[in-house]
């Protein structure tokens, strides 16, 4: 979800409906022109940006699960597509001029591990999370954007100050790699940008995401193969860049923001992290260039986004998978 500078809130819905809310009146309106999603397992509609000049141009990016075709029939990947939103009077709107602009390379069998949240940096580039579509290997492949953290352009191509750029084709977008299962990306008011990744069984990762680096999965993880298999923990390689805060047991991460509002002044600053199978919302404190969980809320219920509210409001999204469907949630101050 992301808010419109109108206070209004844009929400995907993962079998390919994007929601267009207008909050104080509980309305909800649909916004037409989506693209076909490939929904099953993990795969379906993602997230929802705007552009930095939206206010000028009307322009979002949405990511989501594609269907392959010719020879990638029956695969799937993640792609992110620009568009033009028009709102009408009604309380809906509609993507107009849809490109897809990213694709995920190869495209696999499977359904899991997309990734395809996004983010705009203070440098006014997309930034993408590529997850490693549960393939292990092409994290650590350059011929291949899986399992990598994507910086381009806002028309899809690839600016020259990317650290592989010199290499063309795919391996020029790659800003790092040697990622899993990304959910969340955040940059900080100072420029800094994390993101998070669930680990294989344990090992969980916040990320400090630095130009050109390695985050070394498969070859290292804190976590260890859910056959049982090891994988060599973050120590035993120092050459791979160690996460900031490891979870085991994992908190299963998904939508990341760092709070800069008015209602929680104790906050300013602070990371929320939604959790999934830790049915929670974590609050992650930064400090001497290190982090730490210093917070955890049981919600009960596994949070898939977070995002702030115009007032400073903390607002959090359930998951498809809870009992009663996804519910919407506004926290406040009492
Ligand atoms: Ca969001
Ligand atoms: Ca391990």
């Amino acid at each position: 979800m992301t808010f419109l500078p109108d206070g209004r809130l844009l929400v995907t819905e993962k079998e390919g409906a994007l929601k267009l809310l207008n909050l104080p009146g509980k309305q909800v309106g649909d916004v037409t022109g989506v693209p076909r999603v490939s929904y099953g397992g993990q795969g379906g509609f993602g997230d929802v940006i705007l552009h930095p000049q939206f206010a000028r141009n009307s322009v979002v990016f949405v990511s989501y699960s594609e269907p392959g075709q010719g020879e990638d029939k029956g695969l799937q990947g993640a792609a992110v597509a620009r568009a033009k939103l028009t709102l009408n009077d009604s309380g809906g709107g509609a993507l107009e001029d849809l490109t897809v602009i990213w694709r995920q390379v190869p495209k696999v069998s499977g359904r899991g591990h997309y990734g395809h949240r996004l983010a705009f940096g203070p440098d006014g580039k997309l930034w993408i999370t590529s997850s490693e579509r549960q393939q292990f290997t092409p994290a650590q492949d350059m011929k291949s954007n899986l399992g990598k953290v994507v910086r381009l352009n806002d028309d899809g191509s690839v600016p020259p100050d990317n650290p592989f750029y010199s290499q063309g084709g795919v391996t020029a977008q790659i800003w790092s790699l040697g990622h899993r299962n990304l959910l969340g990306i955040v940059f900080a008011p100072d420029g800094t940008l994390y993101t998070h990744e669930m680990g294989p069984r344990g090992g969980d990762e916040l990320n400090r995401i630095e130009k050109g680096a390695n985050y070394g999965y498969p070859i290292v993880s804190n976590g260890d193969h859910y056959d049982g298999g090891d994988i060599p923990d973050h120590s035993t390689r120092p050459e791979f860049k160690a996460p900031l805060v490891s979870w085991t047991p994992v908190i299963s991460p998904a939508g990341f923001i760092i709070y800069t509002g008015k209602m929680f002044p104790d906050w300013v600053g602070s990371g929320f992290i939604g959790g999934l199978s830790s049915q929670s919302l974590v609050r992650v404190e930064f400090s001497g260039g290190g982090a730490r969980e210093a917070q955890r809320f049981d919600m009960g219920r596994r949070i898939r986004e977070v995002e702030q509210g115009p007032d400073g409001a903390l607002w959090v999204l359930e998951d498809e998978r809870n009992m009663s469907g996804g519910r919407l949630l506004r926290l406040t101050t009492p």
